[in-house]
């Protein structure tokens, strides 16, 4: 099978944890077997216990209280407290030929745009033979008009250029949602970037025009635009989610004919 990491991002209160909690239950529902690591040094309690916890490491309310930190100068701290511990991480993946990990993260989302903590958390992963997909969360009631899509999916490009992984967007919480708003959002699920400028150039001031069409760009350049939606409720929603997650992982392709001991050296594109 191999070794193999959804690593769960997004803003705070996106969904992340509820995510990892449908996917670990539809992945037990298909008989695949998965572990949660739970990143989150804040994190309080959980429907499925981590197999990997950071709090057995360093806990965000310790920092707190012996260091004087805030919460957030806090959450840092911990991850760089693991940075400086990666043997603890280490031991901790163990050497399994076969895993696959769904990473709950903290919702900072400095983490993933100009602190280089997930990187090098990545980069150990790799180390280790880990494949990781990205999944990055927003929340579809936030994202109801062109420049919050357009907010949102920059902090999406900004988490994946910066940790250069395979990555996949996700609308969540797509069940509190009417009828009428999901149509609505349908729009964003795999649109035309330039409709979507001239869009919002029609309501905008006319200074942002240029401004637009360049982000625009820019997105359509990083082939960036397309969401899945994901509705807990639904187990289709979450089937389309998985499939687009195993294959950008490439899940279970290297299963048929193994190349003794070579089968390590895997090639990230
Ligand atoms: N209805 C509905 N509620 C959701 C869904 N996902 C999350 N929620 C709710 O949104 C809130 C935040 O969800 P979490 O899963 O804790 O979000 P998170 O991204 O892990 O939050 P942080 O770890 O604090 O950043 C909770 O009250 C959840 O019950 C969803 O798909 N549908
Ligand atoms: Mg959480």
């Amino acid at each position: 099978m191999g070794r193999y990491v959804q690593l769960v991002m997004g803003p705070a209160g996106s969904g992340k944890s509820t995510y990892c909690a449908t996917m670990m239950t539809h992945c037990q529902n298909i008989g695949r077997s998965v572990h949660l690591f739970n990143l989150d040094p804040a994190a309080e309690k959980f429907e499925y216990n981590p197999t990997i916890d950071i709090r057995d490491l360093i806990t965000l309310e310790d920092v707190m209280e012996e260091l004087q930190y805030g919460p957030n100068g806090g959450l840092i701290y911990c991850l760089e407290f693991l940075l400086n511990n990666i043997d603890w991480l280490e031991d901790e993946l163990g050497e399994y030929e076969d895993d696959y990990l769904i990473i709950d993260c903290p919702g900072q989302i400095e983490l993933y745009t100009h602190f280089p903590i997930m990187r090098r958390i990545c980069e150990c992963l790799q180390r280790m033979h880990f494949r990781i997909c990205g999944v990055y969360l927003l929340e579809s009631q936030f994202i109801q008009d062109n420049s919050k899509f357009f907010a949102g999916v920059m902090s999406a490009m900004s988490a994946m250029v910066s940790l250069e992984i395979p990555h996949i967007n996700v609308l969540s919480k797509m069940d509190l949602l009417g009828k009428v708003k999901q149509r609505e959002l349908e729009r964003y699920f795999d649109p035309d970037p330039l409709l979507l400028a001239d869009e919002a150039n029609t309501s905008m001031n006319p200074k942002f025009h240029d401004l637009n069409r360049a982000i625009v760009q820019l997105i359509d350049d990083y082939n960036m635009v397309s969401f899945l939606p994901l509705n807990i409720n639904d187990e289709d929603s979450i089937t389309a989610v998985i499939s687009h997650v195993d294959n950008a992982l490439q899940f279970g392709e290297d299963q048929e004919p193994k190349e003794p001991k070579d089968e390590f050296d895997i090639e990230y594109d």
